[in-house]
């Protein structure tokens, strides 16, 4: 059986029980609120559903029930390498089975068939001047290719029926994801590497061939493998996945979703943050001409930063209370490479995880003293010479994609409602504090 006959079998088996608890148990409780979390961003608030992955505060991230560790090693290798193929992940994110070898050849091929980026994309690209934020051009690309969209034509002619309009919704996403590693490279060339371009080489997977087309060498396969998985989901109520839900939800097709969702994974707050640590830690590096500084000197930088005003970045989380499962793989990674183990600019960032916790205990706000995947990850890409900060998050961006379309798939095929929260004034929650 194809992915999409295996996917068409596991929504049929779920459709029943989306209806059966909206049918029967609409009335149920599932939780009540406060004023904080209805002014505080809708923190905790249980209004979201999504079955690709689930975020527990002190365990953190499972992908269809998998913890990170479990998810590595049951994945089919790629020759030669201890990490996965990203096209056997999607598979896993979309269907919840562990993919054979054959079933992700099948994602392979079919990725390999609809990778060419259109021409008209790379001419938009090359109009944008060349220092927009490669986040802008990312973002660009991916709505400029909404004239492509299955999905937004079928509509458009009358064809739309809810019970099979996933299909649609599905090949546009693997259309998209097949495209959004050359995209990416394309833009990391045009704007760091003197507008020269290294075509796909098609013997390679998704991983590879994105750090192929960058100029990277062999090593780096493997971390852009392991940098895709590892950013691929985080549950739905984060920014970007949030977004990209939210504007699927009014029927807008994949790339009108995608281009909202990498948007918001642009702020600071979000998926912009990895760019901030390595910019913040750098900085503190040359401060002090290349050299480690002492726990005490540390410790001090950190309270300059917080008395400051400003937050620590790569550290604190939303909605997890313990160190980010996502930050110790990569930690493994750096620990496992001779090179990296010794790069003063990780001795750095361990040395942070030393100190860091205790100093935002001490300072009291942050709910979680821990740190979060963005303190990681930029110290790897620096370690193999892509220096280039503000493309960072153009990386995120390709993972992140991973898991929402994943979600957005879904939510068609599950038929989830429009989004449509509801507001209320300041005057009407002092009246519900009892304070008018
Ligand atoms: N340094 C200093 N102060 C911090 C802090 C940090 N790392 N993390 C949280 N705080 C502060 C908040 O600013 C807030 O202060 P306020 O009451 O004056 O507004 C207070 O602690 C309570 O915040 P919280 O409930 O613990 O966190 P949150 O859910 O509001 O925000 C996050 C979460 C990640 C935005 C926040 O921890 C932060 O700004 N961290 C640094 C930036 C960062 O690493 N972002 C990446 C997140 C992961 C990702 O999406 N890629």
């Amino acid at each position: 059986m194809g992915l999409k006959d295996v996917l068409k079998k596991k929504i049929d088996e779920q459709r029943p029980r989306t209806t059966k608890l909206v049918k029967e148990f609409g009335d149920v409780k599932v939780g009540e609120y406060t004023i904080a979390q209805t002014i505080g961003g809708g923190r905790g608030i249980k209004s979201l559903v999504t079955d690709i992955s689930y975020l527990d505060p002190m365990e953190g991230i499972r992908f269809r029930g998998m913890t990170i560790p479990e998810t590595f090693a049951a994945l089919p290798k790629v020759p030669g390498s201890d990490y996965p193929y990203v096209e056997g992940f999607w598979y896993l994110l979309l269907t919840g089975d562990v993919p054979t070898v054959e079933q992700t050849q099948e994602v392979v091929d079919m990725w390999k068939e609809y990778a060419q980026v259109p021409q008209y994309v790379i001419d938009i690209l090359r109009a944008m001047p060349r220092d927009s934020h490669p986040m802008a051009m990312f973002s660009a690309a991916i709505v400029a290719m909404q004239r492509e969209s299955i999905f937004a034509k079928n509509y458009s002619e009358g064809k739309f029926n809810k019970m099979t309009c996933w299909e649609d919704m599905y090949e546009d996403c693997n259309i998209l994801m097949a495209r959004l590693a050359p995209i990416g490279a394309y833009i990391y060339r045009m704007k760091y590497k003197g507008d020269t371009h290294i075509p796909a080489d098609p013997s390679l997977d998704f991983g590879a061939n994105f750090a192929h087309m960058i100029g990277q060498s062999k090593e780096y396969m493997d971390v852009a493998r392991m940098y895709f998985i590892l950013h691929s989901d985080h549950e739905s109520g984060n920014v970007s996945a949030h977004t990209t839900h939210l504007v699927a939800s009014a029927l807008s097709d994949a790339y009108y979703s995608l281009s909202a969702g990498i948007n918001g994974l642009a702020g600071p707050l979000h998926g912009l943050a990895n760019e901030e640590v390595l910019r913040w830690t750098q900085n503190f590096l040359e401060k002090l001409g290349g050299e480690v500084p002492t726990k005490e000197g540390l410790e001090k930088a950190l309270w300059d930063t917080l008395n400051s005003g400003q937050v620590i970045p790569g550290y604190g989380h939303a909605v997890l209370r313990k160190t980010d499962p996502r930050y110790t793989s990569q930690r493994e990674f750096c620990l496992n490479t001779p090179g990296l183990k010794d790069y003063p600019l990780f001795k750095l960032v361990a040395l942070i995880f030393e100190v860091a916790p205790d100093v935002l205990l001490k300072h009291g706000k942050a709910k979680n003293p821990w740190p979060n995947v963005d303190a990681q990850s930029g110290v790897i890409q620096w370690y193999y010479g892509v220096t280039q900060y503000e493309f960072y998050t153009v990386l995120f961006g390709i993972g992140r994609a991973l898991g929402v379309l994943a979600n957005i798939t879904w939510d068609r095929a599950l038929g989830y409602a429009i989004e449509r929260p509801k507001s209320v004034t300041t005057a009407m929650l002092e009246e519900v504090a009892g304070i008018k």
